[in-house]
């Protein structure tokens, strides 16, 4: 079939056409339109939807260029559930991921896919993940019949010429192919409801062998946006482990210390740990300053001078609107004062936004994220728990004016914290590097929900937070990690850090204040990095030495809540390390020999306490 394109084609990469025709031939979209990244085509398409009544458009007084989406109620966040890791082998997904054989998975998806942009146009988007041109990018092509996530890619990645010109006749991209998977009949429109597919039709999947992605049925954030989890941490984890770099859910932060002099830290934590607020973070001691590279995703490869260099492979923030406030974020509220993207948030008669906590309350006349009437006091929360804003980096103003330097920024420490009640103490350095990938290998968070019928108390374990994100075996990307520390080539590679922003007391009382003052805390990871932070060796790591925390105007937190945040408790280290031994099951006889040494130095330890002998 002849396919229509409804603007100039603007390449003439022979295996990039070949392959949207042969996706043009297969859902039949009424042409095909190649976005080129402008401003005129941002709000061409944002007009369009705003007028379909897809989209609410903002009060230009309240949020300048910001519009509001609301999805269907069926598609509010990714869908676990429905991701997939299609490799060969079933063990090349590993235990932790959901795993189709590919064949029968394409057979599948070919299927819904055939005829499913009935009546609806075909965007392909160019996008570089990283800044166009670094060597640490990656450039990917999506195909999708959704402007909502034209636009939003226009936010999040570089969509356009530039990276078109990077591919020339012949480069390597990766081919992200992505439906809603609601053909229209003719003369149907879409009547400004949200188009997807029921739950059972959809499909967010990965072929890491062949770099590839084919998603179906949803509209919505990460399973919609191909360049974030799919490309830059499922397709990307397995090509950085072929390829010898690491491709992380970690935040890169900048911070700089009353003399002027800048540390780079990365920074992995299980969503709802403050990952975003921790990026933007205003430090609360005189003289330090903290500046944003990246909330989210960090790509780090090891240098010439055998450092770690990390880029941010975004080029805008997917955050979680319900939360944000001055009071936690303020970086956050000032980037979304202008050409952000709302979906899922509640709206007050004057068309501004609204969600809960944050920071005051509800205005009179709202509508709740589903389109109905709100009143304070309703069951039902007016902003669903996972309503976003996409905003863009450059408009934060915490951002480090050398977030998009090509060559990455060199990175000192690496910090993965999760969000722990008892056990794990405030802060704690990593003896060496594969003592660093064991914490990282253990990250977890308590589980509180009753409903997910786990018994509260146990920890769910995230390894680097990276559980639903790694696009391979999890056992051979611990190995990946060891091996990159013993690597020749990394001759000064970053200090791994734990820390727990949550600890509580006895009576279940906050022990730590966090926010602004978690600088405290990377203000100690700094020095230690300097070589100047005072510390103690136990048996679980180096802890700060006592006053090594600046406590300096720091209220609520008295010498006994600072000793219980920096404790080691034996017993409750007994349980967590028979509780690490059953994670580590999981992964047989693919888990590094050297995290199972670094388990058995700890029980060790423990049984030598026991006994009075002390061996770590
Ligand atoms: O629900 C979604 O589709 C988004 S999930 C997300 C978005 C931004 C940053 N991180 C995450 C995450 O789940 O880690
Ligand atoms: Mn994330």
């Amino acid at each position: 079939m002849e396919v229509k394109h409804l603007n100039p084609v603007p390449t003439g990469h022979r295996r990039l056409l070949k392959w949207v025709e042969y996706w043009a031939g297969l859902c039949e979209p009424v042409g095909v339109y190649w976005c080129d990244g402008s401003s005129s085509e941002y709000d061409g398409l944002m007009k369009g939807m705003i007028e379909s009544g897809l989209a609410v458009e903002l009060s230009r007084e309240k949020h300048s260029d910001c519009v509001l989406f609301r999805s269907d109620p069926s598609d509010v966040a990714r869908v676990e559930n429905r991701t997939f890791i299609a490799s060969r082998d079933k063990d090349g997904a590993g235990p932790t991921n959901n795993w189709i054989d590919p064949d029968e998975l394409k057979e599948t998806m070919r299927g819904l896919y055939a005829g499913c942009m009935k009546g609806r146009v075909m965007y392909v988007i160019p996008f570089s993940m990283g800044p166009v041109g670094s060597h640490i990018s990656k450039i990917g092509v999506e195909i999708t019949d959704s402007a909502y996530v034209v636009v939003n890619m226009h936010i999040m990645t570089r969509v356009g010429g530039a990276v078109l010109d990077t591919l020339g006749e012949n480069g390597e991209f990766i081919p992200c192919m992505h439906s809603v998977g609601k053909p229209l009949a003719d003369g149907e429109s879409d009547g400004g409801k949200w188009p997807c597919a029921p739950l059972e039709d959809k499909y967010i999947s990965h072929f890491p062998e062949t770099r590839q992605i084919w998603s179906y049925g949803s509209g919505y954030g990460g399973n919609a946006l191909l360049g974030k989890k799919c490309l830059a941490l499922r397709i990307a984890s397995a090509q950085a482990r072929d390829e010898g770099w690491l491709a992380e859910h970690m935040l890169i932060l900048k911070i700089t210390n009353p003399e002027g002099e800048s540390r780079y830290m990365t920074g992995a934590f299980p969503s709802a740990c403050g990952k975003t607020n921790l990026a933007m973070l205003i430090p609360t001691i005189p003289g330090w300053k903290v500046e944003t590279i990246g909330d989210d995703i960090a790509w780090m490869k090891i240098g010439d001078d055998g450092r770690l260099y990390a880029i941010n492979p975004e080029a805008g923030f997917f955050g979680v609107a319900p939360g944000t406030s001055e009071c936690s974020n303020p970086n956050a509220m000032r980037t979304i004062d202008s050409e952000t993207i709302f979906t899922n948030v509640a709206l007050t008669g004057d068309r501004d936004v609204w969600w809960e906590n944050i920071g005051y309350p509800p205005p009179g006349g709202l509508t709740d994220w589903t389109g109905a009437p709100w009143k304070e006091g309703a069951e039902r929360p007016a902003a669903h728990p996972n309503a976003r804003f996409t905003a863009r980096a450059r408009n934060c103003p915490s951002i480090a004016p050398e977030w998009e330097d090509p060559a990455g920024v060199p990175v000192s420490a690496i910090i993965v914290g999760g969000r722990r009640p008892s056990t794990v103490p405030l802060v704690q350095e990593a003896f060496d590097w594969n003592h660093g990938v064991f914490l990282g290998s253990i990250l977890g968070s308590e589980v509180t929900a009753a409903a997910l019928d786990i018994k509260a108390g146990t920890v769910r374990r995230d390894p680097f937070a990276m559980l639903p994100f790694c696009g391979y075996n999890m056992g051979d990307y611990f190995r990946h990690w060891i091996d990159l520390g013993a690597a020749p080539s990394a001759t000064a590679l970053p200090k791994i850090f734990s820390v727990n922003w949550f600890r509580r007391d006895r009576d279940g009382k906050w022990l730590w204040p966090g926010y602004g003052e978690n600088s405290r805390v990377l203000r100690w990871i700094f020095e230690r990095c300097e070589g100047t932070g005072a510390a103690v060796r136990t048996p679980i790591g180096y802890m700060p030495a006592p006053g090594a925390i600046d406590r300096t105007g720091l209220e609520g937190v008295t010498d006994a809540d600072m000793e219980e945040l920096l404790s080691f408790d034996a017993d409750e280290w007994r349980a967590e390390a028979e509780s690490i031994r059953e994670h580590f099951a999981r992964f047989g006889d693919r888990l590094p020999a050297e995290l199972r040494s670094e388990l058995d130095a700890l029980e060790s330890y423990l049984d030598s306490e026991q006994d009075g002998s002390r061996r770590r």
